[in-house]
C-alpha cells in the first residue's frame, strides 16, 4: 500500500517494564496516577454535569459538552459492568495492538512506531475517513499496568492509558492530528461460589472508560457529536463481547 508511511517498527520489545531512566517515565506516571484518583472520586453531590448520552443495561455513556475556538472538545465518560471477565483480561486486550483491529471499527490502521518497554509502545492509528472532514490520525504512547487497591477493601486496578505525544517517525501533515488521553479502567469483583472453586460465572468486571480527544482542525459539530454518540457506545459493546469471546474457553487470567 503505496500510501501508507513506513513506520513499522524492526526492533522487538524490550523484556522489562518501564524504567524510571526511560525519558516518558515521569509523563506516563503522573498521568496514569491521575486517572488512577479519578476513579476513588466518589461524586461529591451537587448538580451532575455530566449529560447521559447511551445507556443500555450496564452500560451508562456520559458527555460534557465543551467547545474551544469552535472545535469540540466534549470529554467522554463510560461505565460498565461485564460478567465472565477480569480486568486483567479487558485491559489486556485493549492495549495489545495484534488484537487491536479485531475490535477496532474506526481505524483504517495502526502500527507499532516504537516499542518503550515491555508494557509501553508508541503506536500510530490512522482513523477513517469521516465526510466532509478531512482524514485524521493519532500518535500516542500506550501503557499496561496493574496496581494495587488504595485499601484492603478495594480491589487490585488494572489500566491502560493511551495519550498523544510526537514521534520523529511520523511527521505530522499527511493528515489532520487528534489529540488523546483515553483511559481504560478495570476493578475485579470475586463472588466466591459455596464450594469455593471460582469459574467465570462468580466474576465480573467494572469498567470506567473516559475520552479526552482534540479533534485536532475544524469538523462540523453536529457530525462529530452524532458520530461520537454513535460510536463510543457501539465500541465498548463490541470491544467487551469482542473479550468475552476471545477468553470464553480460556483459564481465567486474575
Ligand atoms: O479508545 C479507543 N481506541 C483506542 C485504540 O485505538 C484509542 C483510540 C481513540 C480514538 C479517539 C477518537 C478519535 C476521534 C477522531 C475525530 C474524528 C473526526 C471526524 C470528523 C467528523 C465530522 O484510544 C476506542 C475508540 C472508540 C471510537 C470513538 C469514536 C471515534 C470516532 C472516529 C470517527 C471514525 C468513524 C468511522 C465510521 C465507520
Amino acid at each position: 500500500e503505496e500510501n501508507k508511511i513506513a513506520i513499522k517498527t524492526t526492533k522487538p520489545p524490550p523484556k522489562i517494564l518501564l524504567q524510571p531512566s526511560n525519558p516518558y517515565y515521569d509523563e506516563i506516571n503522573e498521568v496514569v496516577s491521575r486517572h488512577i484518583h479519578r476513579i476513588y472520586e466518589k461524586t461529591k453531590g451537587g448538580e451532575d454535569t455530566w449529560e447521559c448520552i447511551a445507556e443500555e443495561g450496564e452500560l451508562k455513556v456520559y458527555k460534557r459538552e465543551i467547545e474551544e475556538n469552535g472545535i469540540v472538545l466534549d470529554p467522554l465518560k463510560a461505565v460498565h459492568t461485564v460478567t465472565g471477565i477480569t480486568g486483567h483480561e479487558v485491559c489486556h486486550h485493549f492495549w495489545d495492538i495484534k488484537v487491536r483491529m479485531d475490535w477496532e471499527a474506526t481505524l483504517e490502521s495502526s502500527d507499532v512506531v516504537e516499542w518503550l518497554s515491555e508494557d509501553t509502545f508508541i503506536c500510530h492509528n490512522v482513523i477513517k475517513r469521516v465526510w466532509p472532514a478531512s482524514q485524521r490520525d493519532a500518535v500516542f504512547w500506550t501503557h499496561i499496568r496493574h496496581v494495587p487497591g488504595e485499601s484492603d477493601e478495594e480491589p487490585d486496578v488494572w489500566i491502560v492509558v493511551n495519550y498523544s505525544t510526537d514521534h520523529k517517525s511520523v511527521p505530522n501533515g499527511k493528515y489532520v492530528r487528534v489529540t488523546m488521553n483515553v483511559a481504560m479502567v478495570c476493578q475485579t469483583i470475586i463472588d466466591p461460589p459455596a464450594d469455593g472453586k471460582i469459574t467465570r460465572d462468580n466474576i465480573r468486571c467494572k469498567i470506567s472508560y473516559t475520552a479526552d480527544v482534540n479533534p485536532g482542525g475544524w469538523a462540523p459539530a453536529s457530525v462529530l457529536r452524532a458520530v461520537y454518540k454513535r460510536e463510543y457506545p457501539r465500541f465498548l459493546k463490541r470491544f467487551t463481547s469482542y473479550v468475552k469471546d476471545a477468553t470464553a474457553k480460556k483459564e481465567v487470567m486474575f
